[in-house]
């Protein structure tokens, strides 16, 4: 009542200030500023802040596969061949935090239908197989492994199942809520729900049609802070299994399979519909890209790659683990370039994460931790736009950022470093809690008395990782050249690696 009343006596206008949305409706009246503004204004949701920030996640592909040499099962294997001898969730869990990542995501179904959760719509589980004598749960395992060591905890759920002969029909749609419905209320708190869009045929020989919208109505309910990746609406599937993320990453990307009085009526925290269009191209969201579309909403990419040929264990690849270069480059590939890695680390037929994977994660690990142990540029005396502000940008602080008039889209920023340093990466960073807008700057080097341009790119985003040749120098100049309304860059970094990223994948 009282809301009610607050709304008769203030404007309309304040309460749809753009800065709460993750979605906006673009108008055919809209001018190209207020396109403009619009992109710049769409921030996102609690949920996907959350997750941006997590940077690393890995997933632990397991299941019925892991014992058949398989990538894909036909869904008739026995349950029987189930049968881990040292089965250790949390060694799985520890094994990813000591490297640094934050959230786990397990198979809980991949695509055979084997469910390695006692579920009640099925018995092609753990139920009927020998582990713990069918009353295990590799699920609830996970779980408790997260829980205790503090690491998100998330599901995958392959909505195609080879196994159950409802697939191909209605009833499998219920089939599927009732797995999602325990899965999301059995285990706490998840996540992470990630649906992959895999469709074979049912023994009716019909190809299953997902009820998606169903399915993202349920997750809101039961689990509202989960983020629902890739075939869903929060995250967006990067378009390569390479682990290398698009040079130019942009985080805001058009909507055009919704009407616009929809994409006005999805407020921030309901947004359950996947935006559809372009999202594998070179580049989603260049103001080329924004102008004529229906809606722009905020859509970040995930970037899912194996440590492994495989996404399941197999011996035959235990000498084919990516090296910790390798890891190096896909890192400053996916998470240097504005995305979240999602590297999947695929336990054995043991129920272990294999000593071979442990080594190279842990060399890896080892590598980061060098390279971004010391900011080169921590100490500098610095000045934005001529005026001195030594904090901002090198507190190590994502909530404090440039703050400049609306207007100030073109920004230079003096460091002049405690000392002569010699660096070869740049860490550049948005707040994207207030948007993403940063669309061109450049790096240069005062070297024997004349600027010298070192490095440059297009997006930032939440992270953007850059390497280049090494060079010394006491005093650098970044310019944003080119910002959606004035930038909201928040940190930057110099640092010296032994080891040469090629950002391409070979
Ligand atoms: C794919 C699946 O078909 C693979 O087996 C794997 O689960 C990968 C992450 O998604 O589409």
């Amino acid at each position: 009542m009282k809301r009610f009343l607050l709304c008769l006596l203030l404007p309309a206008s304040l309460f749809s200030s753009a800065q709460t949305k993750n979605i906006v409706a673009i108008s055919p009246a809209d001018s190209y500023n207020d396109i403009i503004k619009k992109a710049a204004n769409i921030v996102p949701s609690n949920r996907q802040l959350k997750w941006q920030r997590l940077e690393l996640t890995t997933f632990f592909h397991f299941g019925i596969n892991t014992y058949t040499e398989r990538e894909w099962g036909t869904g008739k294997e026995s349950p029987s061949i189930f049968n881990p001898t040292q089965l250790d969730a949390e060694q799985w869990v520890k094994t990813a935090k000591d490297a640094g990542f934050k959230q786990v995501i397990i198979t809980a179904k991949h695509h055979d239908g084997f469910c390695l959760w006692p579920t009640q719509t099925t018995l092609h589980s753990v139920k009927s197989s020998p582990w713990k004598s069918g009353k295990g749960d590799v699920v609830k395992e996970v779980a408790e492994a997260c829980k205790k060591l503090n690491v998100g905890f998330g599901i995958y759920l392959s909505p195609w199942d080879m196994n159950t002969p409802v697939y191909g029909s209605e009833a499998y749609n219920d089939f599927f809520v009732k797995q999602l419905t325990e899965l999301l209320t059995w285990y706490g708190k998840v996540d992470e729900v990630w649906f992959d869009g895999a469709n074979g045929e049912g023994p009716n020989g019909k190809k299953q049609v997902y009820d998606f919208s169903r399915w993202y109505t349920l997750i809101r309910k039961l689990q509202p802070n989960a983020v629902i990746a890739v075939m869903g609406p929060d995250v967006r599937w990067v378009g390569t299994e390479t682990g290398y993320g698009r040079e130019q990453e942009w985080s805001v990307v058009p909507v055009n399979n919704l009407d616009q009085e929809s994409i006005t009526n999805n407020s921030q925290q309901k947004v359950a519909f996947k935006p559809a269009g372009d999202m594998r191209g070179s580049d989603l969201g260049s103001r080329d890209k924004i102008l004529a579309v229906k809606g722009l909403a905020w859509y970040p990419a995930e970037t899912d790659v194996s440590i492994r040929p495989g996404w399941f264990y197999h011996a035959k690849e235990d000498a084919k683990v990516k090296t910790p270069e390798k890891l190096l480059d896909i890192y400053f590939s996916s998470v240097g370039r504005n995305g979240v890695l999602l590297l999947n680390i695929p336990p054995d037929k043991r129920g272990l994460v294999h000593e071979s994977d442990i080594a190279v994660l842990k060399e890896w690990k080892s590598r980061l931790d060098l390279i971004f142990s010391e900011n080169l540029a921590k100490g500098s005396s610095v000045k934005i736009n001529n005026k001195r502000n030594d904090k901002v940008l090198l507190d190590g602080n994502l909530e404090t950022n440039l703050n400049l008039r609306a207007a100030d889209t073109i920004v230079t920023i003096d460091f002049q470093l405690k000392k002569p340093s010699t660096f070869n990466v740049l860490r550049l960073q948005e707040n994207i809690a207030k948007g993403q807008r940063i669309e061109k700057f450049q790096l240069e080097a005062r070297v024997d008395g004349q600027w010298k341009l070192v490095t440059e790119g297009t997006t930032v985003g939440h992270k953007r990782l850059l390497q280049f040749e090494k060079v010394t120098a006491s005093a650098v100049r970044l310019k944003i050249l080119s910002s959606r309304l004035n930038p909201f860059l928040t940190e930057l970094g110099l640092y010296y690696s032994d080891f040469t990223i090629t950002g391409a994948q070979k």
